[in-house]
């Protein structure tokens, strides 16, 4: 799916993000999906709510990643005691991958996503993804927390092209994403 491009409107490197809905959460992923889309914040200055202005441009779903996908994926984490188990999580059945735009979309969208850890995140962020779509409990692994978020610009243009061509987002989407970085 390809939005319509916004006229007028122009992209920088951090207007443009990644989520990925973990297998766990796939079942309830238009619910993120809605989430994502009617998200408000708090702005610091005035305390008063402003829709964050998402803008889903393109939409993979389902998708089952290989093994050997996943640990590519999470590649910075390879040395981490968990990362068999975020592989073997990741791989557990289908995601859907998302690439997302809007006026500073990976820092906001972070802020939408909460903290990594579930427990933490129903304390201290009720509205997130993670609070609402997470799952925490005896057994339960901590990277069973919904979805994944890119966490700057050059993870965001790596993320997208495991997913996505760039025949497969708008021009303008592309545009940003080709720059030299
Ligand atoms: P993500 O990359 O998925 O958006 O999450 P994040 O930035 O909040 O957290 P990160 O440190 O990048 O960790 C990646 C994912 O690994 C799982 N995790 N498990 N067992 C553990 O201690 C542990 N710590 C992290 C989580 O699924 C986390 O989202
Ligand atoms: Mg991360």
């Amino acid at each position: 799916m390809t939005a319509q491009p916004r006229e007028g409107i122009s992209l920088k490197r951090e207007d443009i993000t990644f989520t990925m809905v973990k297998p766990h959460a796939y079942g309830k992923w238009p619910e993120v999906l809605a989430a994502i889309l009617s998200y408000e914040y708090k702005t610091a200055e005035t305390g008063i709510e402003v829709p964050a202005e998402f803008t889903i441009e393109a939409i993979r779903a389902p998708v089952k990643i290989a093994k050997e996908t996943a640990k590519e994926f999470y590649a910075q984490h390879r040395d981490r005691p968990f990362f068999l188990e975020l592989v073997d999580m990741m791989t557990e059945g289908t995601v859907a991958c998302m690439v997302v735009s809007g006026p500073d979309a990976i820092n906001q969208y972070r802020q939408l996503l909460g903290p990594t850890n579930v427990q933490e995140a129903r304390k201290n962020a009720p509205y997130s993804l993670r609070a609402k779509f997470g799952e925490s409990g005896d057994g339960v692994p901590l990277s069973y927390n919904a979805a994944h978020g890119s966490d700057d610009p050059k993870s965001a243009k790596r993320e997208i092209g495991f997913f996505f061509r760039m025949s497969e987002v708008s021009d303008r989407i592309a545009r940003v994403l080709t720059y030299p970085q």
